[in-house]
């Protein structure tokens, strides 16, 4: 723990009057940090009277809900690049959103503290049951930034849904990212050359899986020089960006934002002589070591710097990109190896501010100049695609986050769920872990496994470390293979669902992927879940055993629910945009549900300059299933129409009849499987934007 000479606690005001060691420069190994303001904190505590349960402030690999600190380290929130991050362990990761989401029954609240210097959160509880007290539960949060001002935010709730509503406002919405970086992305450190692009690409096609990118990671630069191609490797990277895209595919590469001190550079000499790096303390260009060797940081806090950035994604600057090269941000926290920490210095400048003052933000500003870059090459048409490591509050606006340097391990699997649940809180719903683990070698079970969990969250992605074996779906016997594509096919099938859940994210902010208490905040225990596979039926407030196997994912769907998939698998999810849906409507204890299909053209922003989108509330109530437009003024036509409905836990019609906008009615074929109970519409043959009813009578 740091010490802190001077704070603000409990409304008393302390200072110290002795200087002690550390308060005008300190040293950390071999750094010294010169403190040229001296000591400083800022800190306020709040209390929770009737909260057990607080969430958030991540990033921690840790359990969703907080743990209490008492009498150990606070959570820390720090951007650091951390070399084989332990688990339950409230240390600092690669990102830190200062946000604190307390639940209980009668209300949600958040705490958004607007501070991107070093930051400690602890927290105590008086858990009523634990201490065997008979005080009501309270839970106190402290917390406590290196510099800058008390800035925070309350969001009153009282429901799930108003806080993330209310943080929006603040810090912006999810972007709606295109539907295709919602399909698998395959990536290892790295893919070698471009026979090796070509050869892993048709390893999809031979074993008949889907994938929508295959990535490029550090190697695939000349000499770590991003925006450039390795002359041996990769001399062709038109010619293998078109061969991607004949196959509906894309291509990220990795672009960092340490620039290589070299003056055969352009980047570099651009960065120099327009004075856009950041700076140490005595005002030369910041320097330190990276994958390129010496290093400097482009200042990302400067607008000017950003916009020149930006424009380096332009199709005649980035040579060798086309339309389906997209961008991956690492390193941004940012990582310098022989910085403090392996970070920048705290006393690096950053116009007139110190690093310490923005540590933290500086890594949402490399993603967001990078985004803006690739929505400004398409003449502001496109949706940007871009992964980062580093984040802070507003990062959603910007693209997609992953956890980082994770390990081929089972306890790794499951905290990418905790962790992926806790950004889903503090508005980052685009998250997923490396599948299979960055360090080491998974065994095919954990492998397995792990996709079959990673196609069920939203960002989707294989990553491999450069010494461990490689590990593309197929490698792993036919068994295996048969089980991962399986596991890759269901989230094709599901893009639909996964596509509206996002639109809704950016309209509303809420996650897309969400613990129980956040969709059922008062803890509804009448529910019933269909399997997803079996279709059976299992009422809610029961312990059920459910017995699994390797080919098992449980998944269930919740009655009063409808989603939508695609029946037909192919190639990318480019391939399948005009494909037909399939409805399945999960039918509550009293016979309803409801639910949304949002279609636009999946890439551009026209959904939003010219309304170019359908949006359609599906409702089911007494025994008719009706599509109705929920945005009026909006235009878009689709080719999709409806070619199957299953309706679960319906009763047997004697006859299903269609009545469409136009007022004609006409008979439905359909089956009933009356040991599922279940309802299967064939061929309703409706166009998906359309107005229509199906009756059972
Ligand atoms: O660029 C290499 C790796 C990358 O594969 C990984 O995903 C990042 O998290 N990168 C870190 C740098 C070095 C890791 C040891």
């Amino acid at each position: 723990k740091p010490q802190w000479s001077a704070m603000f606690l409990n409304g008393h005001f302390t200072l110290e009057e002795e200087d002690k060691p550390g308060m005008w420069e300190e040293t950390f190994k071999t750094h010294s940090d010169s403190k040229p303001n001296g000591p400083t904190s800022i800190s306020l505590d709040f209390s929770f009277p009737g909260v057990e349960h607080v969430y958030g402030i991540p990033e921690h690999a840790d359990t969703l809900k907080l743990k209490n600190t008492d009498g150990g380290d606070p959570y820390r929130l720090y951007n650091l690049d951390v070399f084989q991050y332990e688990l339950h362990n409230p240390m600092a990761l690669y990102g830190a959103v200062p946000v604190l989401v307390s639940h209980n029954s009668q209300r949600t609240m958040g705490i958004f503290w607007l501070n991107a210097a070093e930051t400690w959160v602890d927290i105590s509880s008086n858990t009523a049951g634990e201490t065997g007290s008979s005080d009501a539960p309270q839970t106190d949060v402290r917390w406590v930034s290196e510099s800058g001002i008390i800035d925070v935010f309350i969001m009153l709730g009282p429901r799930p849904n108003d806080v993330f509503a209310q943080y929006a406002s603040l810090t912006g919405t999810q972007a709606f990212p295109p539907l295709t970086a919602l399909g698998y992305h395959q990536c290892r450190w790295n893919y070698n050359n471009q026979e090796d692009v070509k050869a892993v690409d048709q390893g999809f096609d031979e074993h008949d899986i889907p994938y929508d990118f295959i990535w490029l990671d550090i190697e695939h630069a000349d000499g770590k020089r991003y925006f450039t191609w390795d002359p041996q490797n990769f001399p062709q990277p038109k010619e293998m960006l078109q061969g991607l895209m004949d196959k509906k595919r894309k291509m990220v590469t990795i672009v960092d934002p340490h620039i290589r001190v070299d003056s055969g550079y352009k980047i570099h000499n651009e960065l120099r002589s327009k004075n856009l790096y950041a700076k140490n303390k005595d005002g030369a260009d910041f320097e330190g070591w990276c994958w390129p060797g010496n290093s400097g940081y482009p200042d990302f806090t400067n607008p000017e710097m950003r916009e020149w950035w930006a424009s380096r994604f332009s199709y005649n600057q980035y040579e060798g990109s086309m339309e389906n090269l997209y961008t991956w941000n690492d390193m941004n926290e940012p990582s310098v190896f022989n910085g403090p920490e392996v970070t920048m210095h705290k006393d690096a400048l950053h116009g007139s501010w110190e690093h310490r003052d923005l540590h933290n933000i500086y890594g949402l500003y490399v993603q967001k100049a990078t985004a803006e870059g690739l929505i400004q090459r398409s003449g502001g048409v496109e949706r940007p695609f871009v992964l980062t490591r580093a984040f802070f509050a507003g990062s959603q606006r910007y693209g997609a986050v992953w956890t980082g340097d994770n390990a081929a391990e089972w306890g790794h699997l499951k905290i990418s769920i905790p962790m992926c649940l806790s950004l889903g809180l503090v508005g980052i719903s685009f998250c997923g872990a490396d599948i299979g683990g960055f360090f080491k070698h998974p065994g095919p079970e954990l492998l397995v496994r792990w996709y079959q969990a990673g196609a069920y969250q939203p960002f989707f992605r294989g990553h491999a470390h450069m010494d461990t074996p490689r590990r593309e779906p197929w490698l792993f016997g036919p068994d295996n293979t048969a089980l991962i594509r399986e596991a890759i096919r269901q989230r094709y099938a599901l893009l639909p669902y996964w596509y509206q859940q996002f639109y809704n994210a950016h309209r509303t902010g809420q996650p897309v992927m969400r613990a129980l208490w956040v969709e059922y905040p008062e803890d509804q225990t009448t529910f019933i879940w269909y399997d997803v596979h079996t279709f059976q039926k299992h009422k809610g407030a029961q312990n059920l055993y459910i017995p699994v196997t390797m080919s098992s994912i449980p998944v269930f769907q919740r009655g009063g629910s409808i989603i939508s998939r695609k029946g037909r698998v192919r190639r990318s999810s480019t391939c399948m945009e005009n494909d037909p849906y399939t409805l399945y409507v999960a039918l509550s204890p009293e016979g309803t549900a409801e639910g949304e299909l949002y279609i636009d053209d999946f890439h551009t922003f026209n959904y939003h300059k010219e309304k170019q989108f359908i949006c359609r509330r599906l409702h089911f109530s007494d025994n008719a299933l009706t599509s109705s437009n929920l945005a009026p003024d909006s235009k878009f036509t689709t080719a999709a129409w409806i070619e199957k409905v299953f309706i679960l836990g319906a009763p047997r019609p004697a006859s299903v009849s269609l009545t469409t906008a136009d007022g004609k009615e006409s008979a439905v074929e359909f089956e009933f499987d009356s040991a599922a109970s279940v309802l299967i519409l064939r061929k309703p043959g409706v166009n998906a934007g359309a107005d229509w009813t199906v009756l059972l009578q």
